[in-house]
């Protein structure tokens, strides 16, 4: 059976997420690098693919699926080996849910909002309202983590490999020191996620490396 293919860049962190989904379940998939300086999303052979225009995009035989958290679903439930990263249990799946949801609206939209007219524009001023909602996404997932080694259950699943490499893009703008169970998570996942290494770090350093050089503090 041909490999699934995934349209990915390793700076993007939702493309890491699906990439260390892929690596827990135990699926090698054939990536595709995408050039996003190069606007190769905006290509119509790409539109075409997604209309969206985002990775990760992923194609399995033929069937197109993107957001990283339905891909990431779809790896589990078509190629996990157990459930236990995406377990079917009504509950427990319906708190990753609340999770996944919660890394696009917060996670990747804190990083978005900040983020992109510096990727963009080399844009250094930010304003208020932007260090408001990282104020308001660094306080939430604190308290989110209270007293958890990990978000859902007992054992790391698709919640904390979705938020994980956005939140460590995100430290890019402020560090975890006010943030002791954000921080202590994130211990967590380094340490136990497998090739969290190799999977994250290198794209995870291109975009600290490119807001390090915007910003002259953190926010
Ligand atoms: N919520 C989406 C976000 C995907 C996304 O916005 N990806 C960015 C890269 S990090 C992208 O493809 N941008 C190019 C574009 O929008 O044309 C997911 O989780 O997959």
């Amino acid at each position: 059976m041909p490999r699934p293919i995934l349209y990915t860049t390793n700076a993007s962190p939702p493309c890491r997420s699906v990439l260390l989904a892929a690596a827990a379940v135990g699926l090698e998939l054939d990536t595709r690098e995408i050039d996003l300086k190069a606007k190769e999303t905006m290509k119509p052979e790409f539109i075409k693919l997604n209309p969206q225009h985002t990775i990760p995009t992923l194609v399995d035989e033929g069937f197109v699926l993107w957001d990283s958290h339905a891909i990431m679903g779809y790896l589990v439930t078509k190629y996990g080996k157990s459930d236990s990263l995406y377990p079917k249990d009504p509950q427990v799946r319906a708190k990753i849910d609340q999770f996944l949801h919660f890394e696009t609206g917060y996670l990747f939209n804190t990083l978005r909002t900040i983020g992109r007219p510096m990727f963009l524009h080399g844009e250094a001023n930010v304003t208020a309202d932007k260090i408001e909602l990282l104020n308001s996404t660094y306080e939430i997932l604190e308290n989110l983590l209270e007293g958890r080694k990990w978000m859902v259950g007992d054992s790391y699943t698709l919640a904390d490999i979705s938020c994980v490499s956005t939140l460590s893009s995100l430290t890019a703008f402020r560090p975890l020191d006010k943030y002791p169970n954000i921080q202590a998570w994130l211990k967590n996942c380094e340490e136990t996620l497998p090739n969290y290494a190799q999977i994250n770090l290198p794209g995870n350093q291109i975009i600290h490396q490119i807001i390090g050089a915007i910003l002259k503090k953190p926010l």
